[in-house]
């Protein structure tokens, strides 16, 4: 397929030779020589960084918003055609986001094919689908506002169960393997619900969607501890995530977001304990300060994103079977560029996978089991306080990437043209 870039060809090789590639290798090669000191060699850190990848939310690429408002942006994308165009403006700039995961029915089209091909000629495959009970659409025969897989009424629970199942069918002609489900159900009042059977009807829908997936597949359950106003939601934690996808079956793992925890929760706990079990399906990234915040990706917690990834060098290097949990960055562009965040937590979530890969697992080993807190903390603390962005740009560099993302982005007009180009949308209609 002849890839049709977004961006001239040409743009990222022309932008780098004016920008300071020498120093780039300097700054490699002097980070080559501390790690060398530690033991460590650069080069296959750099292989691995290069093959690294996160998938991007279709959704992202649209204005986000509060329960209050959404500001549209002058050249928003207005379907999932722009939406892929501006995705693959992030890949054609960071070259380590080459899928993206869908929503449905919000990116539904005519033509499956075509959308495929579409995507490959971007430089673009797909990632997990996502379904969406969580909102009533116009056409919809049976509202959400009661539940949806774990609704109390039957039609409303097969209704639900038939878009996933069609969001399967979708994917498979995608190219997907994976099918994210996350539903909004839960109460807002004690009493609202009876805790066990709400949590009975959803594992048998959950069951009906299981049947449907195809066998390379994997259904990845995402639990989220709350919505704003809620009293309890039917899948709240990594508990009962972990009890559903052990009830539904080997194709059955749990979906980490890192948004989707009380504050204060120790999310690079859970990783290692879903890992140890098996069920360890994937990961949402973003950043929090209060809640579901939605923030850009080691924008207010960076620490906790670098734990997160040493808990997965540490499970990938005792995996039991397959280790392919996925990734996908799930935000919300509230005030931002959307496509200026994506390209920054990209970086920020592949930094701290390779501040993960610099962690040295003996020293830490040899301090964990001989009880020196002091050498076990600072075999953590030494990888996370070195400055990896030279390792980082170098592997995007010779990927054909930017050498300065964001200066690059801004650089090529991408946001006025499409200005020029896209409709603008009415305040508060921003496309989701
Ligand atoms: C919302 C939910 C959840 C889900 C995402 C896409 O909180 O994170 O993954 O929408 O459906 O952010
Ligand atoms: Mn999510
Ligand atoms: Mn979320």
């Amino acid at each position: 397929m002849q890839e049709d870039l977004p961006l001239p060809e040409g743009f990222v090789r022309d932008f780098n030779a004016s920008r300071d590639i020498e120093g780039l290798q300097d700054d490699y090669q002097s980070l080559g020589r501390q790690l060398r000191r530690r033991g460590i060699d650069i080069e296959p850190i750099r292989r691995k960084v290069a093959a690294f990848s996160v998938a991007l939310p279709t959704w992202g690429a649209g204005r986000g918003g509060t329960r209050f408002a959404k500001f549209p942006f002058d050249g928003a994308p207005t379907s999932i055609y722009e939406k892929l165009a501006d995705c693959a403006v992030v890949q054609q700039l960071c070259r380590i986001t080459p899928r993206v995961s869908p929503h449905f029915p919000w990116d539904c089209v005519a033509d499956y094919v075509a959308l495929r091909e579409l995507g490959a000629s971007l430089g673009l495959g797909f990632d997990a689908v996502n379904s969406n009970t969580f909102q009533d659409q116009p056409e919809q025969k049976h509202s959400y506002s009661a539940g949806s897989l774990s609704s109390a009424q039957a039609a409303v629970r097969d209704q639900a169960v038939d878009h996933n199942i069609e969001c399967i069918r979708i994917g498979k002609i995608l190219g997907s393997k994976a099918i994210t489900v996350w539903v909004g159900d839960g109460s807002n009042f004690p009493g609202q619900q009876d805790f066990t059977r709400a949590f009975d009807r959803y594992l048998e829908s959950a069951a009906r969607i299981y049947a449907a997936l195809p066998g390379d597949w994997k259904m990845l359950l995402e639990h989220k501890l709350f919505e704003p106003a809620f009293y309890s939601s039917v899948l709240q934690d990594w508990g009962s995530s972990i009890l559903a996808a052990q009830q539904l079956g080997e194709q059955a793992y749990c979906l980490v977001d890192l948004g989707h925890h009380a504050p204060t929760t120790n999310i690079e706990q859970i990783v290692a304990r879903l890992h140890r079990f098996g069920k360890l399906g994937g990961f949402h990234f973003n950043d929090s300060k209060y809640g579901d915040d939605d923030l850009d990706s080691g924008a207010i917690n960076p620490h906790q994103l670098f734990l997160v990834f040493n808990e997965l060098i540490e499970a990938e290097s005792n995996a039991k079977g397959s280790f392919a949990p996925a990734y996908l960055i799930d935000q919300s562009h509230n005030v931002t560029d959307p496509i200026e965040s994506m390209l920054a937590s990209a970086e920020a979530i592949v930094c701290a996978f390779a501040k993960a890969l610099i962690v040295d697992r003996e020293a830490l080993l040899y301090a964990q089991e001989s009880n020196d807190v002091m050498m076990a903390f600072q075999s953590l603390r030494q990888a996370y306080r070195t400055d990896v962005t030279p390792l980082i740009a170098q592997a995007r560099v010779d990927a054909g990437g930017a050498i300065d993302v964001l200066g690059a982005f801004r650089a090529s007009g991408w946001r006025k043209t499409q200005a020029r180009r896209r409709q603008r949308l009415a305040p508060g209609t921003g496309i989701v």
